[in-house]
């Protein structure tokens, strides 16, 4: 469908994401640039995705948005600040208590940024008529970083994450597809300059040079998404990150323009100076009870349990020794091995 490049309905549409709570929003085509694919593609040939072999799925996809819907005119893309002030990294050096993401110590964003792009889509059907729409936050095979750069709402900077001059890194990225031909927007220029504070902070080296991060190193990854247990000389430095991991993107000089996040939900601190100890000793039922609206529910008990016995063995603390011991006769073996391993590096590395 094609309708005349409309100013005014570029505006309704902005209007309605701003009453949404959104924190901004750009206009693209589903055209990605073919050095972007290329990239994509090194990354998975040379085995940096691990095991998240689902990024190969539907490949052609990510390459042209318009083989999953040929009718695609228009990508809208729209960032969600979830910044909640503070320091992000305060918890790091708190060897006994849990450190999750920010991203991850409120309800989930699928949940709370879909619900807001669906009501903005709602509104954008009743503004054309024959109009289509369809939303995508995360899970798609769709390119989301490329389509906000293209889109203007920032760039993607040298920790691979997409940053903006006005709201810094901590943002989430949300799509709506759509059949109606709208006038795009500038792309975002790279402002990262000779910064290299991202690279350097990372505890276990996962970038292999700026812009190219090998995932499989990724403490985000290895919490989240890497399924058994985690390679021996990785183990140590996961250090009491239990679940995502924010270093690279706290150490970012853009963040001076982080304002808290509007969104209360991405900060109801739900999951905030947990115990290591009465995280270790959740059962199934408990774990997605205390989780049950947030995005740490996907990765199931048994997961999550192996990450937190990693945290116990980094604390050096004999404190969990009575847990350990019960942990070692667990019915899933990768949280029988974590057990072992944490005892032996308190044996190790403990303090009385
Ligand atoms: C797979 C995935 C991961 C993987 C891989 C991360 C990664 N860098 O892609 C893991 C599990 C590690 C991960 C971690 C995180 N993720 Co994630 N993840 C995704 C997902 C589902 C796909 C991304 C993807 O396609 N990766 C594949 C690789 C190839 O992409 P890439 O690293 O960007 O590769 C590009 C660059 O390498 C570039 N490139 C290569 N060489 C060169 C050279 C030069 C000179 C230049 C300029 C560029 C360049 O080209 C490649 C293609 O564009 C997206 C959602 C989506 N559908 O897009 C969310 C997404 C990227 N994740 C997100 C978030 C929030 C995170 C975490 C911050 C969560 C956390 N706190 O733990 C961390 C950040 C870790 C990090 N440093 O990236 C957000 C990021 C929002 C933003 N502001 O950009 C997204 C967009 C989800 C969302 N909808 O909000 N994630
Ligand atoms: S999220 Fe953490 S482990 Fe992953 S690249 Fe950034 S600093 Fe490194
Ligand atoms: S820390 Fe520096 S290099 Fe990394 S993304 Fe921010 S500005 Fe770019």
């Amino acid at each position: 469908m094609f309708i005349k490049p409309n100013k005014s309905l570029k505006q309704k549409i902005s209007d309605l994401a701003h009453k949404e709570g959104l924190s901004d929003i750009g206009f693209t085509n589903p055209k990605l640039d073919p050095e972007e694919f290329k990239n994509f593609k090194d990354f998975i040939n040379k085995g940096y995705h691990g095991q998240m072999y689902w990024l190969n799925n539907n490949i052609g996809w990510r390459e042209n948005p318009k083989l999953m819907w040929e009718d695609v005119e228009t990508i809208i893309v729209f960032a969600e600040n979830y910044y909640k002030g503070g320091n992000p990294l305060a918890d790091i050096n708190i060897k006994d208590k849990a450190n999750i993401s920010i991203y991850a110590r409120g309800d989930d964003y699928h949940n709370v940024l879909k619900k807001k792009l669906k009501a903005v889509a709602s509104q954008i059907i009743k503004l054309v008529d024959k109009s289509e729409v369809k939303v995508f936050v995360d899970t798609a095979p769709i390119m989301e970083k490329n389509f906000a750069q293209k889109a203007g709402i920032g760039w993607q900077g040298k920790h691979t994450n997409v940053l903006s001059k006005k709201l810094g890194n901590w943002i989430f990225l949300g799509l709506i597809f759509t059949n109606i031909k709208i006038e795009i927007d500038n792309p975002e220029i790279n402002h990262c300059g000779s910064c290299s504070r991202c690279l350097e902070v990372c505890p276990t080296n996962a970038f292999i040079a700026p812009y190219k991060l090998n995932a499989k190193k990724c403490i985000s990854y290895l919490t989240i998404e890497h399924k058994g247990p985690v390679d021996i000389e990785l183990r140590s430095q996961l250090g009491n990150r239990i679940f995502g991991c924010d270093d690279c993107l706290a150490v970012c000089p853009w963040n001076k323009f982080s304002k808290k996040s509007n969104e209360l939900k991405y900060s109801n601190n739900l999951v905030d100076k947990l115990d290591l100890n009465e995280l270790a000793n959740l059962d199934d039922f408990q774990f997605k009870k205390l989780f049950r609206k947030s995005p740490i529910k996907r990765i199931g008990r048994n997961r999550f349990v192996r990450n937190v016995l990693y945290a116990i063995g980094n604390s050096g603390d004999l404190k969990f020794k009575n847990t350990l011991i019960k942990l070692t006769k667990d019915n899933d073996l990768t949280i029988v091995d974590a057990a072992y391993w944490a005892i032996r590096e308190i044996k190790k590395n403990g303090k009385k």
